[in-house]
């Protein structure tokens, strides 16, 4: 039979490397993209004659279950959300809405139209929160620390209950933080990298800051969607932790992004408090063995790589295009 796969949340970071890995594995691949008033398809554009885009939101039961009957797919990947954390303070009713009862909304949609097909849910390492231990696997209890680590546990809870009750091929993956020259301009990475790249070439002086001390177990999103699609191939469904298994802290993100170019962070990296968070999650570390051991996972870019990788794509992209440098600065002021 031919595989299909519908993504949901293809113009992010992650709907575009696998959309580009499912269509080197021989998937015809439909992306669900939201009405929107300017054009999100950046990360999507080199793909856009290989692909077919429908338009839903998570939002409206109607689109979603629509898209599905028109699709007819065989997998489906829930990557859309509203995925930044200082956002669910300020908009929490919307985050609720699309990152926790949007999976729902999927979920029936899949019962109505067709339990037979298999499901993703994008979990998050959010959801171990305020860590209740160091490393963190799949029996880890949750603790939440923001109204996106709540809405992430409802579903990665609807998702297992949805499994349980319904028999369908329903998956949790829970991922750990994964960055890329894709990652958007307010996560801590991409911030840095570009923040690096405008000082390098004299665009700017200053690089604001929240918690310098927050550790985080980062890779490369390339590497992640590998277990997306792994984990749909497994006999039984059943959930994941996916991460290195090796933790850095903000300060080193911010060191080696620096060294890049030559330069000393402590003499361009300021401490902002207004980018402290209301709840921190302090220190996040996977235990990936079950990936590895069950899916025969791992990680190919270390994060020193990653880091270099990053700022090196934003060096030659302020290049090549100064227009662009208004949106950062923006950017950069907000996150
Ligand atoms: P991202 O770059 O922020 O992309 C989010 C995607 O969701 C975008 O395509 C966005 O579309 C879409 N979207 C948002 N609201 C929607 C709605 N109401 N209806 C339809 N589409 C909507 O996120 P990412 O980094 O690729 O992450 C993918 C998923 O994994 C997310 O669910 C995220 O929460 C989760 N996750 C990410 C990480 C990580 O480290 N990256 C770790 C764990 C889990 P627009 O382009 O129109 O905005
Ligand atoms: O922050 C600290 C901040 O925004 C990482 C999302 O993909 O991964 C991501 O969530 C850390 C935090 O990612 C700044 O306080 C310091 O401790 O890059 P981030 P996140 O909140 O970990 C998880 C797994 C997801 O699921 C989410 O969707 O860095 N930090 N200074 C800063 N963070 C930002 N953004 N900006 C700063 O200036």
């Amino acid at each position: 039979m031919d595989q299909i796969a519908f993504i949901t949340g293809i113009t992010g970071q992650d709907g575009s490397y696998l959309a580009e890995f499912l269509l080197d594995k021989g998937y015809r691949v439909v992306g669900m993209t939201r009405r929107s008033s300017t054009d999100s398809m950046e990360r999507i554009e080199h793909l856009q004659t290989r692909i077919e885009l429908l338009q839903g939101d998570l939002l409206d039961q109607a689109s979603l279950v629509a898209a599905i009957q028109a699709v007819k797919p065989t997998e489906i990947y829930n990557l859309a959300a509203m995925s930044f954390v200082p956002t669910s303070w300020n908009q929490p009713v919307l985050t609720a809405e699309f990152t926790g009862l949007g999976v729902t909304r999927m979920l029936e949609a899949v019962r109505q139209v067709d339990p037979a097909i298999k499901f993703y849910q994008a979990s998050s390492s959010e959801m171990f929160g305020k860590v209740r231990e160091v490393p963190q696997n799949e029996l880890t209890p949750f603790h939440p620390r923001s109204p996106y680590g709540v809405a992430k546990a409802y579903g990665h809870f609807l998702t297992v209950n949805y499994r349980e009750s319904y028999g369908l091929f329903a998956v949790s993956g829970i991922l750990f933080n994964h960055e890329s020259p894709r990652r958007g301009l307010e996560f801590v990475t991409r911030k840095v990298t570009d923040g690096v790249a405008r000082i390098s070439l004299g665009l700017t002086n200053v690089l604001r800051m929240g918690n310098l001390d927050a550790r985080r177990d980062w890779g490369f999103a390339g590497d992640y969607v590998r277990a997306m699609w792994a984990m749909l191939q497994q006999p039984v469904a059943c959930d994941y932790v996916v991460a290195t298994g090796i933790d850095h802290s903000v300060r080193d993100v911010c060191q080696i992004a620096f060294e890049r170019v030559g330069l000393d962070y402590e003499k361009y990296v300021v401490l902002d408090e207004h980018l402290l968070r209301p709840a921190e999650v302090d220190h996040l570390l996977g235990d990936p063995t079950k990936a590895r051991q069950e899916l025969g996972w791992q990680p190919t870019v270390s994060f020193e790589d990653l880091i270099c990788m990053m700022v090196d794509a934003d060096m030659e992209r302020l290049r090549n295009h100064p227009v662009r440098h208004a949106d950062v600065a923006f950017a950069s002021a907000h996150s």
